[in-house]
């Protein structure tokens, strides 16, 4: 018995907000779980403190599949972006202090390394083709074997996935969203250019990757896929809205591009349908969304049996803790496919000390003991929670549209 004896929850902007859940025990061995909700953060924030905490008290810091059990289905409320992102808080904490008291890393317990390293994809973009390929060469020169290619769309004055800052990319800026406009027609003309573009400068030794946020439908990112396919991209990723999963068949009929999505997913309920029709091939599920190291397992345990492979989200709103559990992840499980990287800022670094680390475009957990990340709390209190939104998206004639 390893008794838990107190939680908090700690909330913190170095730069960007982080909800970040600490468990205490007994025997003074303490874990740290991400509860990251872009947008919605003090939701998760109070689901924990409110709810969540006095039912952990006293319980068995051991008996992780257990309090999963109790958390998700004893809530009577199943799934949903706030009730998984904290169920995951817990998970990540409990797997955290098992490995502290193992001596191990978290991988070991996961089954020990299944490869040298997660391959990690960057993030190129640019006003223009032009920018975003002088981009895409300086991660190539970093060694990343993987680059994510999103341009400005000629005709829109701002387009989602391209940063002001070129190093950076922070969507989630302002006090109320703000928000852009959407074209199509325009968008669907910018994306070949920038491949074909892309390929005479990077040659064919480096995948390439590219984002639609959710902004076509089914029948136009079948035509986006095919017009992609003689440059060969590593994935299109979030093509259409996935709620309705039947949606892919129609994606699928029309092109051989490989698909990701599901970075919004909660639950195996979210992408049973893709991953049973074998109508994706990247799962994007992530630890914090999706309820934590317990529930992403058997999501991709589900998805091995499908040829589908895991592509977690990993952009700056998932803290260095859910960074380090995606690396612990991803390096044991035997489908692992890419892992999302958007480098966060010196200043979240110093909140959060890591042992993760990039080299050769691959990304390794580290050898300490559990999760392997810290939270420093005294320097976490200096910045204090910051309200901040992504923008919404609507067509030109005002209608409010996609992501
Ligand atoms: O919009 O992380 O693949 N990455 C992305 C991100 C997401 C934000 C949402 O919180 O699509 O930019
Ligand atoms: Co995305």
């Amino acid at each position: 018995m390893l008794e838990i004896t107190g939680a908090r929850v700690i909330v913190t902007s170095p730069g960007r907000n982080f909800v970040t859940l600490k468990i205490e025990t007994k025997d003074g061995l303490t874990g740290l779980g991400d509860a990251t909700l872009n947008g919605r953060e003090l939701a998760v924030a109070s689901y924990l403190t409110d709810h969540v905490i006095p039912c952990l008290i006293g319980r068995d810091a051991h008996r992780i599949e257990d309090i999963w059990q109790y958390l998700y289905r004893g809530a009577y409320w199943r799934r949903g972006p706030v009730t998984m992102s904290a169920i995951a808080a817990v998970d990540m904490a409990l797997w955290d202090i098992k490995g502290k008291a193992a001596g191990l890393p978290l991988y070991q317990l996961l089954g020990g390394a299944s490869r040298e390293g997660c391959m990690v994809y960057g993030h190129a973009n640019g006003t223009t083709i032009e920018e975003t390929i002088d981009n895409a060469l300086h991660y190539k020169e970093q060694g990343y074997r993987a680059i994510r290619l999103q341009s400005g769309v000629p005709g829109l004055a701002s387009t989602y996935g391209v940063s002001r800052d070129r190093y950076f990319y922070e969507p989630a800026d302002a006090d109320l969203p703000t928000e852009t406009l959407w074209s199509t027609e325009k968008y669907l003309r910018s994306v070949p250019p920038l491949f074909e573009a892309a390929r005479a400068a990077l040659g064919w030794d480096v995948h390439l990757l590219h984002d639609v946020h959710h902004r076509l439908t089914p029948i136009e990112a079948g035509r986006l896929g095919r017009d992609l396919e003689p440059y060969r991209p590593f994935w299109m990723e979030d093509a259409t809205p996935a709620e309705n999963q039947a949606n892919f068949r129609l994606i699928r009929q029309h092109t051989t591009t490989p698909l990701a999505v599901g970075e919004v997913f909660n639950s195996v309920w979210d992408c049973k349908q893709l991953i049973e029709e074998q109508l994706i091939d990247y799962i994007r599920a992530t630890v914090v969304h999706a309820g934590g190291i317990t529930h992403l397992r058997r999501i991709a345990s589900f998805a091995d049996l499908h040829n589908v492979r895991t592509g977690c989200h990993g952009a700056t709103d998932l803290s260095p803790v859910s960074m380090a559990a995606a690396l612990h992840f991803g390096l044991s499980i035997p489908n692992f496919g890419i892992q999302e990287y958007m480098r966060h800022t010196g200043k979240t670094d110093a909140v959060f000390p890591h042992a993760y680390s990039f080299a050769d475009g691959l990304m390794h957990p580290g050898e300490a003991p559990g999760l392997g990340v810290e939270l420093d709390e005294a320097l976490a209190a200096e910045h204090p929670y910051k309200r901040a939104y992504l923008p919404v998206n609507r067509l030109e004639d005002g209608t409010l549209y996609n992501w």
